[in-house]
C-alpha cells in the first residue's frame, strides 16, 4: 500500500472565502483501519475549518496517545501540532493558550485518553472554561492496544471476544455538563450532516466546547452486542434537533417558524438553527438535558445533537485577566513597566 497522497488537485474546486480549497485543510494519508469511525470525524474537521474560512496557521491541534490521537497528522497539515502523553493534551492546551489566546485551539483524544488515564486533567480543562474546541472520538475501547473495554463501554455491551462488561459506562457528556462545561454536543462519526455544523458551533463558542462522537472501532469493536458498534448507533440515534450554522455574514432573511425552529445567537454573531426540536428539551435549560439524558439511557437511546451552550460564558483568559496580547509579543517596555511601577508594586506586598 502506497502512502503518498497526490497532490493533484481539480482546477474548478470550491474555493473558500480566503481563497483557499479543501485541500488546503487537508493532513496526510491516514494510516488507520479501512472504515475506521475516526476517519469520518478527520474529514468532518477538514469540511468545518474549510467551510468556516479558518487560516490554517491560526490553528493549534493537540492530542494524545491512541488511533483517535493520530488523527491530527490526517487533518490540517498547515496548522501547528502537538501530540502529547496519554491523557495530558489538556495541559499542553491550557499552557498554549495561556500563553497565546489568539489561536483556535482544537484538541483531539479517545475514550481511554479522556475517561481513564487522562480523566482528572479532563475534569479540570472543562471546569476553568479553556477556550478550546475538545473532541472525543468514543469507540468504547483502546483500539490502539487491541481493543479492550475502555471506561466509556457501556454496561451489558459484548466485547468481539463475546465477554460482557459488567461495569457501569461513563458518560462524557453528563460529566461535562455537570462540571460546567459550557458548550456539550454528541454526534456520531457516520453523520456528517449533524457533525460539520456542530464542529463549526463549537469552533465558534467561546470557552470550552465537548463534542463527544460515537466512532466504531471496525476492527476490535464492531459486534453484535456491542453497543459502540455502526449497526446499533445507527438504530439507537435520537438526534434532538437537526442542525444548521449560520455564519455571521449571511443575513437571516427567510421567515421561520418559530415553535419549529429555535435560533440560538454565539457571541461572534453567528447562530444555530435547531430545526425540529424534541418537545420540552431546550439546550439553553441545564436541567432539561440532565433529565433527557437520564431518559434516553432508560431507553437505550443515544441522544445526539446540540445538547447544552450556555452563550453567557466567560472563558478563561477572561477570567483571570490575562494580557491580551500573545505572550511571545509582548516589547521590553511591556514585560519591564520600570522601577517605579515595581517599587509601588512591592509596597503594595510588604
Ligand atoms: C502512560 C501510558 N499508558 C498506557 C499506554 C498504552 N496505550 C496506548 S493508547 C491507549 C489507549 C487508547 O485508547 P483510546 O484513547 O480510546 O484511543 P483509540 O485507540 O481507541 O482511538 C493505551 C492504554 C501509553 N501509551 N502510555
Ligand atoms: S484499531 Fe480500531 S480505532 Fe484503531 S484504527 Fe483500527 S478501527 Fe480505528
Ligand atoms: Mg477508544
Amino acid at each position: 500500500m502506497s502512502y503518498i497522497k497526490p497532490k493533484f488537485e481539480h482546477p474548478r474546486a470550491p474555493k473558500n472565502a480566503l481563497g483557499y480549497s479543501r485541500k488546503e485543510y487537508e493532513g496526510s494519508l491516514s494510516t488507520l483501519c479501512a472504515g475506521c469511525g475516526h476517519d469520518s470525524i478527520s474529514a468532518a474537521i477538514v469540511d468545518a475549518c474549510f467551510e468556516l474560512s479558518i487560516e490554517p496557521h491560526r490553528v493549534a491541534k493537540l492530542s494524545g496517545i491512541g488511533c483517535s490521537s493520530k488523527t491530527p497528522a490526517y487533518f490540517l497539515n498547515n496548522s501547528h501540532g502537538f501530540n502529547s502523553v496519554h491523557g495530558r493534551m489538556p495541559s499542553v492546551a491550557t499552557g498554549a493558550n495561556l500563553a497565546n489566546r489568539d489561536l483556535v485551539y482544537l484538541g483531539v483524544s479517545g475514550d481511554g485518553d479522556s475517561a481513564s488515564i487522562g480523566f482528572g486533567q479532563f475534569a479540570h480543562v472543562i471546569r476553568r472554561n479553556l477556550n478550546m474546541t475538545y473532541i472525543v472520538m468514543n469507540n468504547g475501547c483502546y483500539g490502539l492496544t487491541k481493543g479492550q473495554d475502555s471506561a466509556t463501554a457501556d454496561h451489558g455491551s459484548v466485547s468481539k471476544a463475546g465477554s460482557v462488561n459488567n461495569f457501569e459506562g461513563i458518560d462524557m457528556c453528563a460529566i461535562a455538563i455537570e462540571l460546567g462545561a459550557t458548550f456539550v454536543a454528541q454526534s456520531f462519526s457516520g453523520d456528517k450532516n449533524q457533525l460539520i455544523p456542530l464542529i463549526k458551533a463549537a469552533l465558534s463558542h467561546s470557552g470550552f466546547s465537548l463534542i463527544n462522537v460515537v466512532s466504531p472501532c471496525v476492527t476490535f469493536n464492531n459486534n453484535p452486542g456491542s453497543t459502540k458498534s455502526y449497526d446499533y448507533v445507527r438504530e439507537h440515534n435520537e438526534a434532538l434537533s437537526s442542525l444548521d450554522f449560520v455564519p455571521v455574514k449571511e443575513e437571516i432573511t427567510t421567515e421561520y417558524d418559530e415553535i419549529s425552529v429555535k435560533m440560538v445567537e454565539m457571541h461572534d454573531g453567528t447562530f444555530i438553527k435547531l430545526n425540529k426540536l424534541h418537545q420540552g428539551f431546550d439546550p439553553q435549560d441545564k436541567l432539561s438535558i440532565i433529565n433527557a439524558l437520564q431518559v434516553a439511557r432508560q431507553k437505550d437511546e443515544i441522544l445526539t445533537g446540540l445538547l447544552y451552550l450556555d452563550t453567557e460564558s466567560v472563558e478563561l483568559n477572561d477570567l483571570i485577566g490575562t494580557v491580551n496580547k500573545p505572550l511571545n509579543s509582548l516589547t521590553e517596555k511591556e514585560l519591564c513597566p520600570g522601577s517605579e511601577v515595581l517599587e509601588k508594586i512591592n509596597a503594595g506586598l510588604r
